[in-house]
């Protein structure tokens, strides 16, 4: 195998140089060359060399190795994500079907075609069976998530189409009740549950199913509406995608693999760290930084992470905490977990950066996604990873398709199969 070693910056840590790093030259070409387009689709010529691989790249998690091509978004060390080639800054207004047809389309809705895509998501809308009196069926003390991708699986086993794109577009359109149902069953509130009114948007639906009397409707539909953009899609390695494009490679039904996607979103290490980072600010209690700060070291001696910092592929803040500070500094700038979250971007990088192993010290998406649920009245923590998955369904969708449907001239990419080098096992025979 050929030696990285020699050509990683000087400036790197010998605890980093065991790590794949962005500072390595030919990852920082390919990731430039991709950025300005230079890679991906019709101009990538077959014999180019993208990456070595050397024995350090093993037993990394696959950190940064390419193995695929995406068209929905790509994530960028300095600037994060972009959908469809669009800096998700400039999407976060944007109304979530909208962004699903962008996703699904590659290409901004005009008037026209944004009617177009509510119209087909609202005919698709229609649950397929009796979902309530199986979510009835669970254990009320069992984690939201794991409701989630029973939902999921539950949908699939009630109707798929074995088309790749109407089960995708299908399951997108059936997630707000799904998500409605989920929170009104296992709070046990079973009774009177509003029917589902198709004609309104997605969010809206949610809202309808939940009943909740004394909420800021528009609020939370504003506070839920970003959460879905910003949350809907994150490249093609992160890993509750690459788990689900994974199992879809077997021909598994978009729904069995959206349900694995869901398992995988279901760890602190990845969704749960919304729930982790809320749980973590109302424990803190105050937006003291003196406090805060202590908070935080005594959680970094007791060896857990700071949840809502760090990132596989970031090395700056993400454009998608930033986009939510923005919102709540309009909205509840004297919200008091909003204010303690606000102490945690300032005090937590500054306390990370002193490990130089911590890759990157400043605040991701989920910094800030709960203190804003909380605000709009969605109080329970628990909950809150689900409604990255609800999110996440549809880049997770858009990509299945365009990895079965789209890719190798429509054949579809052919069955995940990485290798493993063995270890520790020399060849032996039963005496
Ligand atoms: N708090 C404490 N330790 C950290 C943190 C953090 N926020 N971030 C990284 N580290 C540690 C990490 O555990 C690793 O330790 P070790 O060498 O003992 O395994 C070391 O620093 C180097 O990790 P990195 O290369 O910086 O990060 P990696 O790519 O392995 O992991 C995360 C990325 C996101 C898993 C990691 O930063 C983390 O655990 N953050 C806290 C949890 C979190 O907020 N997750 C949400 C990520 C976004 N999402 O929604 O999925
Ligand atoms: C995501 O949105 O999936 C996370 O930021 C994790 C990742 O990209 O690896």
């Amino acid at each position: 195998m050929a030696c990285m070693e020699s050509k990683l910056d000087s400036k790197t840590s010998p605890k980093r140089r065991n790590r794949p790093e962005y500072t390595d030259y030919r990852r920082a070409a390919f990731i430039r060359k991709m950025y300005v387009g230079e890679i991906g689709g019709d101009s990538m010529t077959k014999n180019e060399v993208l990456f070595e691989v050397t024995e350090n790249h093993l037993n990394t998690g696959l950190r940064g190795i390419p193995v695929g091509t995406c068209r929905t978004s790509f994530v960028t060390p300095s600037e994060g994500v972009h959908y469809c080639g669009y800096p998700i800054s400039e999407l976060a207004a944007f109304e979530p079907e909208d962004i699903v047809y962008l996703l699904f389309n590659k290409e901004l809705p005009n008037a026209e075609q944004s009617a177009a895509i509510r119209q087909d998501l609202a005919s698709r809308a229609a649950v397929p069976g009796d979902l309530e009196s199986v979510l009835k069926t669970l254990p009320k003390f069992g984690h939201p998530m794991d409701w989630l991708s029973v939902g999921i699986h539950t949908l699939g086993m009630m109707e798929t189409t074995n088309n790749w794109k109407d089960d995708a577009l299908n399951l997108i359109a059936r997630m707000p009740r799904l998500m409605g149902l989920i929170f009104r069953i296992r709070e046990g509130r079973e009774e009177n549950i509003p029917s589902d009114d198709t004609s309104l948007s997605m969010v809206e639906r949610f809202i309808r199913c939940l009943d909740l009397h004394d909420a800021n409707t528009e609020k939370m539909k504003r506070i839920i509406s970003t959460y879905l953009v910003l949350h809907m899609d994150h490249g093609g390695g992160n890993l509750s995608t690459f788990a689900g494009k994974a199992i879809a490679s077997s021909k598994a039904t978009v729904y069995s693999a959206m349900a694995g996607a869901m398992n995988a979103l279901s760890g602190p290490l990845h969704g749960r760290a919304n729930q982790s980072c809320l749980e973590f600010v109302l424990k803190v209690g105050t937006s003291d930084p003196a406090e805060v700060e202590a908070f935080v070291r005594a959680e970094l001696a007791a060896n857990r992470p700071i949840f809502g910092f760090g990132h596989a592929v970031l090395r700056s803040e993400d454009p998608r905490a930033t986009v939510q500070f923005e919102l709540g500094s309009q909205i509840c700038p004297e919200d008091e977990n909003f204010k303690i979250i606000t102490t945690l971007r300032e005090v937590a990088p500054r306390v990370l950066s002193e490990n130089p192993k911590i890759s990157n010290p400043n605040a991701n998406v989920d910094i800030a996604s709960g203190a804003l649920l909380h605000h709009a009245g969605l109080t329970d923590p628990t909950y809150y990873t689900t409604f990255f998955g609800w999110a996440r369904v549809a880049g997770i969708g858009a990509q299945i398709v365009d990895e079965r449907t789209v890719f190798r001239g429509g054949k579809g990419l052919p069955i995940y199969r990485p290798k493993y080098i063995a270890e520790g096992q020399n060849l032996r025979h039963v005496e």
